[in-house]
């Protein structure tokens, strides 16, 4: 669908629905297209495009609230990013959601204070990670579920010792583990991080109380997920706020995909940064993409 001729709101929807993380939101820049579409004549068929897309999009909606999938036991709907906090009573967990999302958790200096699932949203650079405190291990009410299912497990410790109880509880879970030492209290970090490296561990050392380590924290989570940020642009416009999420050795035709669903309207594609051989190459539809990529299509 090329822009062309379109309204600036129109132009804005598309960009939103583009970069949209989920369905549900989604549909709600579909259906500003939609209401932004030209209605004169010659729009027509793209309005009707739109329509068709908005069904589709309905119909997947609707097939995944039947089949349950996406959803955890609890009822929590499974955001494209998903980690986990796992670890014992008292280590920081609800601190760290509190500080690193919007949710306001109950901290509190005893025991189980979390009695179930709370969920909050990071955006890391544009980025939605969905993050997860589960009740604490060996607490009636840890959810197996949760930790068994992330895409990536913060595994959060104040000491070694908690390390290799935490590891056996979690041997079904199929996540990506990061540990998350929280320093709270007399630690010698210099002990904790040789050790953690001879281990070969994927760790950070981080302080909830006084933020170190947090912005490391971030970024290797979200490394951790194995996924690549593409930027798009527009001819002659500065680029996305938002990156779109892809797996590694996506190409461009299949970013093309995504935003027109047919490539034969792409007249030109440019890329800036890591894949690039200078800012603007010119390159063709094979030509894969790397983290960080910006990518501006000329169309038809
Ligand atoms: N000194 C210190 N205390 C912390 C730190 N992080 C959390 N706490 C305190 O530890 C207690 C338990 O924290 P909480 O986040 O509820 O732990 P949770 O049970 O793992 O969710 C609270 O009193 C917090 O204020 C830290 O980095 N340093
Ligand atoms: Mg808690």
């Amino acid at each position: 669908m090329a822009s062309t001729n379109q309204s600036p709101q129109y132009q804005k929807a598309q960009a939103n629905f583009l970069q949209a993380q989920g369905n549900d939101e989604k549909l709600r820049w579909l259906d500003e297209m939609i209401r932004e579409c030209p209605k004169h004549k010659s729009a027509e068929k793209m309005l009707a495009q739109l329509k068709t897309r908005r069904k589709k999009l309905l119909e997947k909606i609707e097939t995944q609230k039947k089949s349950g999938k996406g959803k955890n036991k609890g009822g929590i709907k499974k955001g494209e990013l998903q980690a986990v906090i796992v670890g014992f009573t008292n280590v920081g967990k609800s601190t760290l959601l509190d500080v690193l999302t919007n949710v306001k958790p109950e901290i509190a200096d005893y025991d189980f204070t979390t009695r179930r699932p709370l969920v909050g949203m990071i955006n890391y650079s544009g980025v939605n990670i969905q993050l997860i405190e589960v009740p604490a291990l060996y607490s009636e009410y840890y959810d197996t579920g949760l930790a068994n299912n992330a895409d990536v497990l913060l595994i959060m410790i104040n000491s070694l010792s908690e390390l290799e109880k935490i590891l056996n509880e979690l041997q079904r879970a199929h996540g990506k583990k990061l540990i998350v030492f929280n320093s709270k209290g007399d630690v010698d970090e210099r002990k904790v991080e040789s050790y953690l490296k001879s281990k070969k561990m994927n760790f950070v050392i981080i302080n909830t109380e006084n933020s170190e380590g947090l912005e490391e924290l971030k970024e290797k989570m979200f490394q951790n997920f194995g996924k690549i940020r593409i930027y798009t642009k527009e001819p002659g416009k500065p680029r996305s706020d938002k990156p779109m999420i892809f797996n590694p050795g996506i190409t461009v035709a299949g970013v093309a995909k995504k935003i027109f669903h047919n490539s034969s309207v792409i007249k030109e594609t440019r890329i800036w940064g890591p894949s690039s051989k200078f800012p603007g190459q010119v390159v063709g539809l094979q030509h894969s993409l790397k983290d960080m990529d910006v990518i501006e299509f000329k169309t038809r």
